[in-house]
């Protein structure tokens, strides 16, 4: 594992973990911080003692978006040629489950950091937004589409225009996260639930994700021929001989991620 400046990286009992590490200035994401989280995302991608990502923030809050001070300055031309946020493309090739554990402000980038992750459990008081319209732009991680596709139109163009707070409990109400515990609980229970992932069969959990990834853009028709090739290509995996034998020997199934 490679030494990072602004996030710190270790694996517990399976899972890998990535903690925010700037607590002092909320989170906020540097460019250096930006590609080193994409890093560490791919390194435990392809590391065997991590089948499942958990990501977080150290201090009270998730992120309070892109840095400001460093892209205030910033002209269309820079932008374009720094191509700021293309390391943020390489999030979706992930595939291994992503869980991101949220509190506090998750504003801006770190809240398209956060709807980049596979599933979210948020403190209680932890508070979304998008305040990019308050600073004279917009979302361009992938804020707009994202919120979209999760919440639909209404919604994203109320919250993203108005860029008000969403609570915890409107976040849940509306599908954007999976599940709200206290504050003092969330890296108990995120773990919890990473771990509960991580012994599952690793191929299985890599086709699912794929597959309902896939559901995002395909249409049905399309979706279901992409899911029966990836359903098929399961039996070629050990793991679904030993699942189902194990099933049909009536004991627990070993599985070893081939
Ligand atoms: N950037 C830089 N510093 C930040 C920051 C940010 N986004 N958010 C907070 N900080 C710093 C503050 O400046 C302060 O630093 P010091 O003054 O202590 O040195 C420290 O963190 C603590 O913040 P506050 O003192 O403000 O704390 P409060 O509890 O009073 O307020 C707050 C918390 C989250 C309400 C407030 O800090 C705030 O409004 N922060 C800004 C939130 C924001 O507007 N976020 C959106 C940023 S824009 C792109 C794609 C995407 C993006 C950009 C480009 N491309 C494709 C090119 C994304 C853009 C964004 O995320």
């Amino acid at each position: 594992m490679s030494s990072f400046e602004f996030i710190e990286v270790s694996i517990d009992e399976g899972v890998g973990i990535i903690e925010l590490n700037r607590p002092k200035q909320l989170n906020a994401l540097n460019r250096s911080m930006v590609r080193e989280i994409v890093t560490a995302l791919e390194q435990l991608d392809g590391n065997e003692a991590a089948a499942a990502i958990l990501i977080t923030g150290k201090g009270h809050s998730f992120s309070a978006g892109a840095d400001i001070d460093e892209m205030a300055n910033n002209s269309p031309i820079q932008l374009e040629l720094i191509n700021q946020f293309a390391d943020w493309d390489r999030i979706s090739l992930i595939k291994k489950p992503i869980i991101g554990a949220v509190k506090g402000f998750v504003f801006g980038g770190g809240f398209e950091l956060a709807l980049s992750c596979d599933v979210l459990i948020a403190a209680s008081g932890t508070q979304f937004s998008f305040p990019e319209v308050n600073l004279g732009v917009m979302p361009g991680a992938g804020g707009t589409q994202r919120l979209t596709k999760i919440v639909g139109r209404v919604k994203a163009l109320e919250w993203v225009w108005t860029g008000e707070r969403i609570s915890a409990e409107t976040a849940l109400a509306h599908g954007m996260i999976n599940r709200i515990v206290s504050e003092e609980l969330l890296m108990e229970e995120t773990k919890k639930f990473a771990k509960k992932l991580a012994k599952k069969p690793p191929l299985a959990l890599r086709l699912i994700k794929d597959s309902i990834n896939k559901a995002v853009d395909y249409s049905l028709y399309e979706g279901m021929q992409y899911e029966r090739k990836n359903f098929y290509l399961l039996f070629a995996s050990q793991d679904q001989k030993e699942g189902m034998q194990a099933f049909i020997e009536k004991r627990k199934a070993q599985f070893k991620g081939i």
